[in-house]
């Protein structure tokens, strides 16, 4: 057993409830009346079954309570946790194995080893009672490993391939987000094409909420991952409140949608959250963005307070229109030209720019000569294997700050603003995605552990598992299997027009940021912080069962 620490031991103990209809697995058939209609993506119809023409218009799958069955084949199930950590995924590892061993005890789950790659590679460790045990209830993806590597050409296709055909696995369960269940289904794809018996199972996983549709609910990871932000920034809060001398710019992870900084904002109540994809909407620029800053800096110090706490998402830059402009030619430079990243890092400030003036349109180079060096040096790291900037590392809470501070200075030359600011950057991110899921979370993987396993069980294949009325206590959760065929749409990627699984933004319609809209003005001046304070594990319901208030206002 590995060395934990007193409430890591005690979490092993902890029992996640399943939903009722999985918690007899053998008892559960298919839908018998479930409506054959397809579910076919309506756009794109043509592109699509040229590109997956077995995937492209399955039946979504419903199941029902049915007579106990005593007899299973036993299967042979593969694993992997694919890109960012998420909390809760050791839970759906744990999920997979008993719900395998309850199905025939003969049946085995391999792991393979961090991410897609263990699968190209044929890296693995077999799964059992024994070294899962202390993983249980856990955070972190350290069981197995997590990556990155997406599986896009044929000789990578051919590995994954004989992989699944080496160990004659009957099922290959994919935990990942919406690049990773994009995989899933091309993978499915190859197997069915190439006559390979292994289905292709996904499961939605991203601390960054933004693999959900009309039945995908949530992904797992976001609860737990915003209620570390929101008892960090709580605590911010007070200090801030305590302290009264600094301004929290708190940069909260989340790489597109602003889902987590609605979350955490709703949770803690701060002077202000930006959220992109209002930005976007109003097509604010950088200097619309600063302005909105310092006019709440300027409104507190006329109230004698010149502090306070504001929430950034990681993905701001891509929303705002010239910075994104800015982005969009600088990723067509750096990803058509081989090592260009590399070259223009090596060259010092004023040799940087002129190699990028060749290439940038003016107003881009115009957008990149506004941010601090060491800014621009940050946003021309290399993009990761799916063709995203990596936000994680661009420190817009630094870049907000350095605006800030100059406009705030201009406006004190001009007499129109009188106060201290005194800011204090921070990154939630990395620490967010490994703690300890919390009850939700560990509950809801350990469900689509079982989910997965019955969907394979019952030769569905290109699926993503989709446990449904969230907001209820867990007993009354529904099951489905939704085909992830029918959740593409084509977008451009690293220049090219690609299929993948739509990232969901924040609906600017929907409940939950008009909620956020109906508080927020009172939130500017009144301290109405709040601490959420740390995640509770034992004690009454709503301090232990609560899901994302988000989730809760959105499903009404
Ligand atoms: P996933 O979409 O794979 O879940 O990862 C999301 C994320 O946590 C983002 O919020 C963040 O920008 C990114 O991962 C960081 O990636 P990396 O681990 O490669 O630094």
């Amino acid at each position: 057993m590995k060395t934990l620490s007193p409430l890591q031991l005690h979490r092993l103990s902890y029992k996640p409830a399943l939903p009722s209809l999985l918690r007899n697995i053998k008892e559960v058939i298919p839908l018998k009346h479930a409506s054959k209609k397809n579910e076919k993506n309506d756009s794109n119809d043509s592109a699509l079954a040229e590109l997956i023409p077995h995937m492209y218009s399955l039946p979504h799958l419903h199941f029902e309570r049915g007579e106990t069955q005593m007899k299973f084949p036993a299967l042979k199930v593969g694993v992997i946790l694919s890109g960012g950590q998420a909390p809760g995924g050791h839970n759906v590892i744990a999920g997979l194995l008993d719900a395998l061993k309850k199905l025939n005890p003969a049946s085995r789950l391999i792991g393979f080893l961090n991410g897609p790659g263990g699968l190209i590679k044929n890296q693995y460790i077999e799964l059992t009672e024994k070294n899962i045990e202390s993983y249980r209830n856990q955070g972190g993806f350290d069981l197995i490993g997590s990556g990155r590597t997406k599986i896009e050409t044929p000789e990578q296709f051919e590995a994954a391939g004989n992989t699944l055909q080496k160990h004659d696995l009957d099922g290959f369960v994919i935990i990942g987000g919406d690049d990773s269940n994009t995989n899933a289904v091309f993978l499915a794809e190859y197997c069915k094409k190439n006559n390979i018996g292994t289905r292709i199972i996904g499961v939605p996983k991203t601390i960054d909420g933004d693999l959900r549709n009309a039945f995908i609910e949530l992904p797992f990871g976001f609860d737990s991952a915003s209620k570390i932000y929101s008892e960090i920034i709580g605590n911010l809060a007070k200090d801030s409140l305590s302290a009264m001398k600094y301004y929290f710019f708190v940069k909260l992870m989340g790489r597109s949608a602003s889902h987590l900084t609605l979350e955490c904002a709703l949770q803690t109540q701060i002077n202000l959250a930006l959220i992109s994809e209002e930005i976007a909407e109003n097509k604010y620029s950088l200097f619309d963005v600063v302005q909105q800053i310092a006019d709440l800096v300027c409104e507190r110090a006329k109230a004698n307070k010149h502090y306070g706490v504001i929430l950034i998402p990681e993905g701001l830059l891509e929303f705002i229109p010239e910075c994104q402009a800015m982005i969009k030619e600088l990723n067509i430079y750096l990803s058509g030209q081989k090592g260009a990243t590399g070259q223009l890092r090596d060259k010092n400030g004023e040799e940087r720019k002129e190699l990028l003036r060749q290439h940038l349109s003016e107003a881009s180079m115009h957008c990149f000569d506004l941010f601090p060096e060491e800014i621009q040096k940050q946003l021309l790291l290399d993009l990761d294997p799916h063709g995203y900037i990596q936000f994680s590392k661009i420190e817009t809470e630094r870049l907000l700050i350095s605006l800030v501070e100059k406009e705030l200075s201009e406006r004190q030359n001009k007499g129109a603003y009188a106060g201290k600011f005194s800011p204090q950057p921070l990154f939630c991110g990395y620490e967010g995605r490994s703690g300890l899921p919390t009850n939700f979370d560990c509950q809801y993987c350990y469900a689509l552990g079982h989910l997965a396993v019955l969907l394979i069980q019952h030769g569905a294949t290109g699926y993503i598992c989709c446990i449904t009325d969230l907001e209820k206590p867990v007993d009354k959760w529904g099951i489905m299997g939704v085909p992830i065929g029918s959740l593409l749409h084509f977008e451009m990627r690293k220049n090219k027009k690609q299929a993948v699984i739509q990232k969901a933004l924040v609906d600017l319609r929907g409940a939950a940021f008009g909620k956020f809209k109906r508080v927020r003005e009172n939130w500017r001046i009144q301290d109405a912080y709040i601490s959420p304070g740390p995640i509770q594990f034992e004690g009454p319901p709503e301090i232990t069962q609560n899901p994302p208030i988000t989730l809760l206002l959105l499903r009404g």
